[in-house]
């Protein structure tokens, strides 16, 4: 049995396509569906539904033999325990720093102020501004970041931005880009020894349609 862990939303739409090509026909749909175990057209492999966020937790400790995470996600995570064999380029957006639209952060920057930055991305955060030089206090949020320069919590976020039309619709801009993001085939270190040759013949399907983008 491979069993492949994928969240809800725009990680399993973009992944089909790629199982498609495998081969593989997920027979249940998520959004109507729910169940957590969905099976396919192949009886040897399965998809297991979890948090985007728990996606390289599952695929560390076995939960899952393989897994679709985003970069940001990964890197949080730390990635301890996971073979990233692939860049899937999937879910694509950057991570940003953004601000009201009235905030001079340049101007702060340069002044040396101690910013507040409220982020889901903590490690990343902190390395950025590290990096950079600009002293922060780094606020915890784990979602609607965007709020939080609006009500005075924070005076920048780091958050994801893909269209920038969240960050518009709240009259927020978008002041620094850290890096781009996309999705990754991660793969359990002992499954990959186990279940060599269907893993590999997944990798090497999955790599040639990705190539082909
Ligand atoms: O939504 P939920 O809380 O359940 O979990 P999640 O947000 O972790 O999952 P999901 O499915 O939303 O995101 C999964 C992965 O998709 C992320 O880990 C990213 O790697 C990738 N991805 C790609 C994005 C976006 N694009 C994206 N635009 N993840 C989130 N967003 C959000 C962003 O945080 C912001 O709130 O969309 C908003 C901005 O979008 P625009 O188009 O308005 O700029
Ligand atoms: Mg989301």
């Amino acid at each position: 049995m491979i069993t492949l862990a994928l969240s809800k939303g725009r990680i399993f739409d973009e992944t089909l396509p790629l199982l498609q090509a495998a081969g593989i026909e997920v027979t249940e749909d998520p959004e109507t569906s729910r169940k957590l175990i969905l099976p396919t057209n192949r009886p040897e492999v399965r998809v297991v539904l979890v948090r985007a966020t728990d996606v390289p937790t599952y695929v560390q400790y076995g939960g899952a033999d393989l897994g679709v995470a985003g970069k940001d996600v990964l890197l949080e995570h730390g990635g301890q325990g996971l073979y990233q064999p692939l860049d899937l380029r999937i879910a694509k957006c950057r991570m940003s720093v953004a601000v009201r639209a009235d905030f001079d952060y340049a101007a702060a920057v340069k002044q040396g102020s101690r910013l507040r930055v409220a982020t889901k991305y903590t490690t990343v955060a902190r390395q950025h501004f590290a990096d950079k030089g600009v002293h922060v206090d780094l606020i915890k949020l784990y979602g609607s970041m965007e709020l939080a320069p609006l009500t005075g919590l924070a005076d920048a976020i780091v958050d994801l931005v893909s269209t920038g039309g969240t960050l518009r619709a709240n009259n927020l801009v978008e002041v620094e880009k850290i890096m781009d993001i996309s999705s990754r085939l991660v793969v359990n270190q002992a499954a990959l020894k186990v279940k060599r040759e269907p893993i590999r013949r997944l990798i090497e399907i999955f790599s040639t349609v990705t190539q082909k983008r």
